[in-house]
C-alpha cells in the first residue's frame, strides 16, 4: 500500500514537473517577441518632425520638446534673411552643431536632434529673437 502510494506521488511530481517544463519554455521567446515589437514602436514613435517659424522677429514656438531622434525643421516666414544659432551670442560655443547659415525668407533649416540636451538659440541677424529647445 505504502509503495503504491509512493509511486502515485513520484508520478504526479513528474506530471506536474513536466507540465511547467512545457509550459516555460515557449514563454522567453514570447517575451522576446515581445520586447523587439516594443522597440519598434519605439522608433516609429521618435521619427518625429517639429516645426518652428520665424517671423516678425519671433520664433514660434519659442520652446519646443521634442525626443532624441525627432527632426526639427525651422522655416523662415519672415522678410528678412535669418541665421539660426546656439548661444551665446555672437560666438555660440554653448552647441555648434546647431547652426542654420543663412537663411533667406521661405528657407528651411532642418535639425536632428541626437542626444539629451538643451539648446538655447538666437537669429544671429536679430539677437533679440531666441528661442530654446529641450531634447528628452
Ligand atoms: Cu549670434
Amino acid at each position: 500500500m505504502n509503495k503504491n502510494i509512493a509511486v502515485f506521488l513520484v508520478l504526479i511530481v513528474v506530471l506536474i514537473g513536466g507540465y511547467f517544463i512545457f509550459r516555460s519554455n515557449p514563454n522567453p521567446d514570447l517575451t522576446a517577441t515581445d520586447n523587439s515589437m516594443m522597440e519598434n514602436d519605439k522608433t516609429t514613435m521618435m521619427a518625429e518632425t517639429a516645426t518652428v517659424t520665424y517671423a516678425d522677429d519671433v520664433f514660434t514656438p519659442s520652446e519646443i520638446k521634442v525626443k532624441v531622434g525627432d527632426k526639427l525643421k525651422f522655416v523662415n516666414n519672415g522678410t528678412s534673411e535669418i541665421e539660426i544659432a546656439s548661444g551665446p551670442h555672437p560666438t555660440h560655443t554653448s552647441y555648434p552643431a546647431f547652426e542654420s547659415g543663412s537663411l533667406a525668407p521661405g528657407a528651411t533649416y532642418e535639425f536632428t536632434a541626437t542626444e539629451k540636451v538643451t539648446i538655447m538659440y538666437h537669429n544671429h541677424l536679430n539677437a533679440k529673437a531666441f528661442g530654446k529647445i529641450v531634447v528628452e
